[in-house]
């Protein structure tokens, strides 16, 4: 009998063991992130250089008036400028090739305003290039702003215009490599110069650029390209330019059918959903958070007191990246061609929070038990090794799993930042932290919307040797990638 039971036991065991290896992966939940978006969320920050006969005649949008003779910045290097983009951790640029005013950064031959007509290297600059090269000898991504606006152009408003727009994006598209994004901003129509025939042309931007065939070539061209506009496919605008995210923003989007609006991919975007997405929207569309240093996208020599600081700019972080979404940092160099050095100052000290914060992960030195494991190959070790794509899993049964973090001596944390692995959806509607707090469990924060990534900010930091993180709400199984516990370092 006693031997029956033995071997019972052990039957058990076995299955249960046979169970835990074969454990198969979560099946995927909702919209999921196609392969240019996932690299899109691994950049977390880049710049958005802004640098025209704009900056020279001290404006922030220009008029399609400015004579190419202005421009003419004495002191230009793209490396300069890239470097202090890279010491402020950003990990790729975006350059404004053309702006509303018209003006092309690269020689282009769709029209005669353009920078062969400006002193710059004696006419025969492509300041689009020598970004892109800076770009790439230090591991930074490029991409392009062309703006479908154009106040210079005689033809805009008719569909001569359309054409060479569209040219003038194949020549970005074709000539300066691999690009990340191609980024087109929502204002369009309006008062202009067009070749000297000043007035108003309006165009019905639900038809005008005819965006499906536009785009059709953008992915022939450019696949790696994430598509950022408010009418259409992969990165949406968050809806305001402060850099801020919805305390809940998914990642998921479901586009409101607009009349009229023909287009491929997901849709019209709409501006008041844009800071927060829809939950198990049909569509993966994140946010990207753009905001200037400065007051302003272009350069303005009475703004130096408006350079954000690094705390600042750490706070946006904490409420762009923090939310699931992507910094996009407006950058201006100045007419001599660099950057101002309180830009250059306030870059820095962004860069070092960032990385002296996230250096130390306190959740390393702390003993983690879960309530269920899915098994073996989605265990804790997942959520500590910095891979955004292995993960602690549970069972398909369970969908409000907890963790407990134990520390031997009272640690002092500010931030917790969590991960899902996005490869399988947007799935933890919710969290709640608890801390032990004088022989008592507290709760401390709470957190939605996880994604690619969710910083839970502390007002005060927490001191405590156990924490307990409890998974709320979910609709499925849950798929966890990354956990840290930080302490800010100002
Ligand atoms: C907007 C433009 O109107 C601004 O000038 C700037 O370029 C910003 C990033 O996008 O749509």
């Amino acid at each position: 009998m006693k031997n029956k039971l033995t071997l019972l036991i052990l039957a058990i065991f076995s299955l249960q063991s046979f169970q835990v290896i074969s454990q198969p992966a979560p099946a995927p939940y909702g919209a999921l992130p196609s392969e240019r978006q996932l690299k899109w969320h691994e950049l977390e920050m880049y710049g958005l250089v802004h640098f025209t006969p704009t900056t020279f005649q001290n404006k922030e949008w220009g008029y399609g008036d400015a004579d190419p003779s202005i421009f003419n910045p004495s002191e230009f290097d793209a490396n300069k400028i890239i470097a202090a983009m890279k010491d402020g951790g950003l990990k790729a640029m975006i350059f404004v090739t053309k702006h509303h005013d018209g003006f092309s950064l690269w020689p282009t031959r769709t029209s005669e305003y353009n920078i062969s007509k400006s002193p710059f290297r004696n006419g025969k600059g492509d300041m689009v290039k020598e970004f892109e090269q800076a770009c790439r000898k230090v591991g930074f991504q490029f991409g392009v702003y062309c703006s479908p606006w154009d106040r210079n152009n005689a033809n805009y408003g008719s569909y001569e215009y359309v054409k060479n727009y569209r040219e003038q994006l194949k020549e970005l598209y074709t000539n300066y490599g691999p690009l990340f994004m191609s980024w087109h901003d929502g204002a369009n129509g309006g008062d202009g110069n067009y070749a000297g025939a000043k007035g108003t042309r309006t165009i019905d931007r639900s038809v005008y650029y005819g965006w499906d065939t536009t785009w059709a070539m953008t992915r022939k061209l450019q696949p790696t390209a994430n598509i950022f506009s408010d009418i259409g496919w992969d990165v949406r605008w968050v809806g305001n330019e402060k850099g801020i995210a919805g305390e809940t923003s998914w990642a998921t989007y479901t586009p409101i059918p607009a009349k009229g609006y023909a287009v491929a991919g997901p849709g019209l975007l709409d501006d008041s959903i844009n800071p927060y997405g829809t939950k198990n929207g049909n569509s993966w569309v994140p946010a990207e958070c753009d905001v200037p240093l400065r007051k302003g996208w272009f350069y303005h020599d009475d703004e130096k007191e408006m350079v954000k600081t690094p705390e600042q700019l750490f706070q946006l972080y904490l409420k762009s990246v923090g939310r699931g979404g992507c910094l996009d940092l407006g950058i201006a160099p100045n007419t001599k061609g660099l950057l101002a050095d309180e830009d250059i100052v306030s870059l820095k000290g962004f860069g070092n929070i960032v990385k002296k914060t996230f250096e130390n992960n306190i959740a390393r030195t702390a003993k983690i038990n879960a309530s269920n494991i899915r098994g073996e190959a989605y265990g804790l070790k997942n959520l500590l090794d910095d891979d955004r794509y292995s993960y602690w899993a549970s069972s398909d049964a369970v969908t409000t799993p907890e963790l407990i973090l134990e520390w031997q001596n009272e640690i002092e944390f500010d931030l917790i930042r969590l991960r899902e692995n996005i490869k399988l959806g947007q799935r933890i509607e919710a969290l709640e932290v608890d801390a032990m707090i004088e022989g008592a469990w507290k709760k401390v924060g709470e957190a939605t919307s996880i994604g690619a990534c969710r910083i839970i900010p502390f007002a005060n930091p927490i001191k405590t040797d156990k924490l307990r993180i409890r998974v709320v709400s979910s609709p499925v199984c849950i798929t966890l990638s990354d956990l840290g516990v930080f302490k800010k370092q100002l």
